[in-house]
């Protein structure tokens, strides 16, 4: 076993490599990204994944077995530069499944999203097989992915793995450039004692996930004997909750925290995507289980970020 992450500080990243360290070793895995901004214990090498040339000299001389795809532009800032994004998110994608492909690496892991669903999902529990109808490029680029998985593993005998993560939630790393990122920064504010401006309406409820249970499905999913897999993309969620919920659940620890809702053009993409999903096929397929609700997970956030807190003060005392 050898793994290859690429993206792996971003906010999935960060956690993914520490626990497929722990679960195998130092040794099995290779962290890139295209700037490395700390170290992993393991070997840590930056990798521009839009070059082919690299990323396929780095799959063949290290022997990789499996590749986990984390790199990716997210919703918001996708919005931004439509055009940039498509280029990014697919042709490093692209890269990877070829890297993969001509070195015989037949395990690949990519990471889809809520986003490949469409407004048309939005007022129900949203099932695995419903249409996908994206409304950003971001989920435009998650279909294709999706889609490019099946295209290998058909043609050529691969097997490409995908889950459709919900917003992630983590304490030990930020996310950049999401509709869901508000759902991290209120527990930071929330700590620091300051009020918090939420860019989205108080009453739109999105699918989340915590990143022990993203961990745990990711894992799980690309553990499972091929045999057990029914389709290349699962839907999973933990939990399904607004902004003004997630604030009332963190006022039982930190009932002093104050929102102001100023809706910006997230709010529009995050009311393009499902209020909650239906992870049946996650739970029939490979015994997806998330430990996670809203409760436990703000309880285990504001304790570890208290944590963290805690030492920093302590290292700059
Ligand atoms: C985003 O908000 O863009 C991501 C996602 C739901 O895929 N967190």
């Amino acid at each position: 076993m050898k793994i290859l992450i690429t993206g792996a500080f971003g906010q999935l990243g960060t956690a993914l490599t520490e626990a497929l360290i722990n679960k195998y070793s130092n040794n099995s895995v290779v962290a890139t990204d295209l700037h490395i901004r700390d170290t992993f214990d393991c070997e840590t090498l930056e990798l521009d994944a839009t070059n082919l040339e690299a990323l396929d000299e780095v799959v063949r001389t290290h022997q990789i077995t499996q590749i986990y795809h984390l790199a990716a532009v997210l919703s918001a800032k996708g919005e931004l530069e439509p055009l940039k994004t498509w280029d990014l998110n697919n042709s490093t994608f692209f890269n990877v499944l070829e890297a993969a492909r001509l070195n015989d690496v037949r395990k690949v892991f990519f990471p889809s999203s809520i986003a490949v669903f469409g407004a048309d999902a939005r007022n129900q529990i949203t099932s695995n097989d419903f249409p996908l109808n994206p409304t950003t490029v971001y989920g435009i680029s998650k279909v294709a992915g999706e889609q490019w998985a099946n295209y290998y593993n058909i043609k050529y005998g691969m097997d490409v793995r995908c889950l459709r993560y919900p917003g992630l939630i983590s304490y030990q790393s930020f996310p950049g450039g999401g509709t869901t990122d508000y759902a991290v920064d209120i527990f930071h504010k929330a700590i620091k004692g300051e009020d918090f401006e939420c860019y989205l309406r108080k009453d739109t409820q999105l699918p989340m996930l915590y990143m022990d249970d993203a961990i745990d499905a990711t894992i799980r999913l690309m553990d499972a004997p091929k045999k057990a897999i029914t389709r290349v993309g699962y839907n999973i969620q933990g939990m399904s909750f607004s902004p003004e919920m997630i604030a009332e659940e963190i006022r039982k620890n930190i009932p002093k925290l104050t929102v102001v809702y100023n809706p910006d053009n997230r709010q529009k993409i995050a009311e393009s995507w499902p209020v909650a999903l239906d992870d049946t096929p996650a739970r029939m397929d490979w015994g997806w289980e998330p430990e996670y609700d809203l409760k436990r997970m703000t309880e285990e956030m504001l304790y570890r970020l208290d944590q963290k807190k805690r030492t920093n003060a302590f290292m700059h005392a």
